[in-house]
Parts: structure tokens; C-alpha cells; sequence
């Protein structure tokens, strides 16, 4: 089994961390020809980063992947088994991805100061807090973002605030979430605590660093 990506991108570590706690194992691979190489399109026509290759087939779009992985390695389950428990990883799963990353975007696609529309960011900034403020009622008080285990809600969650806080808000001046939003501090020190977390909080935080040294140097090869 194979992964196509960056860790770096939030997208292909969230497929990582499902795939590191549910004990399977992928080689990470960056597509040799590029992302929009004919060959890596015959896999995935939308051009993006992850692709999963297994079996001989091709799967893309890290959620679908995700609970792909969940479903045909049942064990260390990353699914609750009650139907309430589970749209509640999806409905978190769906506010980073529809909301609060969508308007993250906005801000990424804004950082050169030159050419920034600032309607679009001051637009956006209020939205991401909207966005943080219903996240953090969402979150199960002192636990996992479920619950008593570990979903693939944190697994979603987990690189995306790491970016965040890191690259994207700090760029707009945008105060660390964990400093303003209760709940999210407290489910962000309970992975901490968490070896499994831990070390992919470590592994991530390395591969953004590299991140962010190929932007500031022009990102060249792109
Ligand atoms: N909805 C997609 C988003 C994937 C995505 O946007 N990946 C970025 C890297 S962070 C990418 O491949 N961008 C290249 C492009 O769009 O050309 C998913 O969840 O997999």
C-alpha cells in the first residue's frame, strides 16, 4: 500500500496519523512526475495530494480515504459505533473542511501582502472566528474531540490546527486558538499527554518546519 503526498500538507497527515494508529503501514511517496503529470492524474484526476494506491486500485480525497482505511482494517477502530457518535466526527470532520480550513484557504491564497484583497481576509478572519467559536462547543470538554477515544476527528483535526497556528493565523494576526477557545486547548493537551499523539505531533511539526523553509526560499522547483 501506498501513499501519494507531502506529509506537510494537513491533507495527506491526517491519512497518516489514521494509518499510524491503526498499526498499518504506508510508504509515503512524492509522485515522481508531479502532481499533474499524466501519470499521477491517471490515478487522481483532480491532480491533488493524497492518493492512495492499494491493491492495484486508486482512491482520493483524504476523508474518503480515511474511512476507506477505517473500513477495511477494523482493528483500533477510529469510527464510534453509535450513530450519534459518529455524525459527530463527521459533522467536525465537515467544519474544518467546508468552514473554518475553507476560509484558512482564503488566508493562504492572500499571504502575499502585494497582491492581498483585503475585503476577502477581513471577511475571512471574521468567519474563522465564527468558525473556532462553534468548533470549540462541539468538542467533547477534556477528552478526544468524540469522546472518550480517538476518531478519525482528531485525526482530521490534529494537522490542520497545527498548520494553523504555526503558518496561517499567525501570518494575519490571528491569536492562537488554543488561547482563546477553551475546549480546543483542553482536547490539544489531552493528545499532548497522548504518546501515540505525541510523536505524530513531533513527526508533523518537523515536516511543516521544512514547510515553511521552502517558501521563505522561493519555493524553488515548484
Ligand atoms: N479535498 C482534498 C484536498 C487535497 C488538497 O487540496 N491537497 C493539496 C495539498 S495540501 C494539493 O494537492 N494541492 C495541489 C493542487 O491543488 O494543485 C482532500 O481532502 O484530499
Amino acid at each position: 500500500m501506498k501513499l501519494y503526498g507531502s506529509l506537510a500538507s494537513p491533507y495527506v497527515a491526517r491519512v497518516v496519523l489514521t494509518a499510524k494508529l491503526k498499526g498499518i503501514d504506508i510508504a509515503l511517496e512524492r509522485p515522481a512526475g508531479g502532481l499533474k503529470s499524466p501519470e499521477f492524474l491517471a490515478m487522481n484526476p483532480l491532480g491533488k495530494m493524497p492518493t492512495l494506491e492499494h491493491e492495484g486500485r486508486h482512491l482520493f480525497e483524504s476523508t474518503v480515504i480515511c474511512e476507506y482505511l477505517d473500513e477495511v482494517f477494523p482493528a483500533h477502530a477510529l469510527m464510534p459505533v453509535d450513530a450519534w457518535s459518529r455524525a459527530r466526527v463527521r459533522l467536525l470532520v465537515r467544519l474544518l473542511d467546508l468552514y473554518l480550513g475553507a476560509e484558512s484557504g482564503v488566508l493562504i491564497r492572500n499571504m502575499d501582502p502585494t497582491t492581498r484583497d483585503a475585503a476577502a481576509v477581513d471577511a475571512a478572519r471574521a468567519k474563522i472566528g465564527d468558525y473556532l467559536r462553534i468548533m470549540d462547543g462541539l468538542l467533547v470538554p477534556g477528552a478526544f474531540a468524540a469522546g472518550l477515544a480517538p476518531t478519525l476527528a482528531d485525526c482530521t483535526l490534529l494537522p490542520s490546527f497545527l498548520l494553523m497556528r504555526r503558518f496561517t493565523f499567525p501570518a494575519f494576526g490571528i491569536d492562537d486558538p488554543l488561547a482563546t477557545q477553551p475546549n480546543l486547548k483542553a482536547w490539544f493537551e489531552h493528545l499532548q499527554a497522548d504518546a501515540r499523539f505525541a510523536a505524530f505531533i513531533a513527526e508533523y511539526e518537523v515536516a511543516l518546519e521544512g514547510l515553511l523553509a521552502w517558501i521563505a526560499a522561493g519555493r524553488p522547483g515548484a
